[in-house]
């Protein structure tokens, strides 16, 4: 099997847009992948945030990937500070990295040109840490959205960069952006993403909010007035939204649905999808909150840490030698 790699920063609260875009394509990948997935930590220091939020998040997330359906079975599924070979790999990455393309990462260059103030050094040089997470496991594919292609880019940069300099030593991973599912658009202003830095509540589900919030969101999602129910994301994006909704989670194709609702109006679909999102979130809660109380996290958390420090340290040790760090 082929080996993919993906990471999250636990910075925030997964929403159905990350669900629909991204878990529920993990949950396929993990029988056609050697699947590794991570909560980027490292990463999340490099903007303040404190300690409580991020033990907060980052049980969150694992409990939500495994209520969801990933299986600590098929998957590796650890936090990137549980296995040191990240920072280690990060400085020799670091040390391979020139300012100058680092200066042209789109995160620090747009908050360098808006003249924020209190940007970390960590902020600088994470991409160097990215691709020490991607290039210690040998991984052929990394599912990103388009902010982060950038990133995989300069992963691959660096790899050729070390093999050239040492010998062949990493493998140059591949960006799969077009394989990050269904795009999930805001149900206030479905001109734009839905995303955790949102600042409309309306427009974002949480994958933790209450079911009746949810429903009411999806009632008062903003549509047009045309009035006829037809498949248009162009012309119609509040409804094209809402059909993909609906077909992700009942696996209905939106010609079906669309079918169904020949003649029909707007009011009548928007209650059956309100439904659909009340029920699958409250199943998901439901195996959220056994997960957190069973003591499950810690089992799975540590298992995935031996795996994935077994196969770091195979590659951070060729790397010292390479260096020569190891005498
Ligand atoms: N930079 C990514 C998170 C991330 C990642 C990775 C993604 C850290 N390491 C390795 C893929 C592979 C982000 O900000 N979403």
């Amino acid at each position: 099997m082929e080996t993919m790699l993906s990471a999250i920063k636990p910075t925030g609260r997964l929403h159905l847009g990350n669900y629909i875009g991204a878990i529920s394509q993990f949950i396929k990948y993990q029988d056609e992948y050697d699947l590794y997935i991570f909560i980027a930590n490292l990463h999340a220091i490099t903007v303040p945030i404190s300690a409580k939020e991020l033990r907060q998040n980052t049980k969150d997330l694992i409990a939500l990937y495994l209520a969801s359906g990933l299986d600590p079975e098929k998957v590796t599924l650890f936090l990137q500070s549980d296995v040191d070979a990240h920072a280690k790999l990060g400085w020799v990455m670091t040390c391979t990295s020139y300012v100058g393309e680092l200066q042209r990462m789109t995160q620090y260059k747009d908050k360098t040109a808006k003249g924020e103030t209190g940007i970390t050094a960590g902020l600088f040089t994470y991409p160097p840490l990215m691709a020490a997470d991607i290039l210690l496991y040998d991984a052929k594919y990394v599912p990103v959205g388009k902010d982060q292609t950038q990133h995989v880019e300069l992963t691959r940069d660096l790899a050729e960069r070390f093999n050239n300099r040492y010998s062949e030593t990493f493998v140059i991973p591949q960006p799969l952006t077009s394989t990050v599912g269904t795009k999930v658009y805001s149900l206030s202003d479905p001109t734009k993403k839905m995303s955790k830095s949102v600042t409309d509540p309306k427009g974002t589900i949480d994958l933790l909010d209450d079911p009746n919030v949810a429903r009411k969101k999806i009632m008062s999602a903003v549509t047009d007035s045309i009035g006829i129910i037809q498949y248009d994301p162009e012309n119609q994006p509040g409804l094209a939204n809402l059909l993909t909704i609906q077909s992700v989670l009942t696996k209905e194709p939106i010609e079906s649905i669309v079918a169904r609702y020949e003649g029909k109006g707007y009011g009548e679909l928007k209650k059956e999808i309100a439904q659909t999102v009340f029920d699958f979130l409250t199943d998901l809660q439901a195996k959220y909150k056994e997960i957190i109380t069973s003591g499950k996290l810690e089992e799975v958390l540590k298992q995935g840490a031996d795996k994935a420090n077994y196969i770091a340290n195979k590659k951070i040790r060729k790397v010292y030698k390479k260096v020569g760090f190891t005498l």
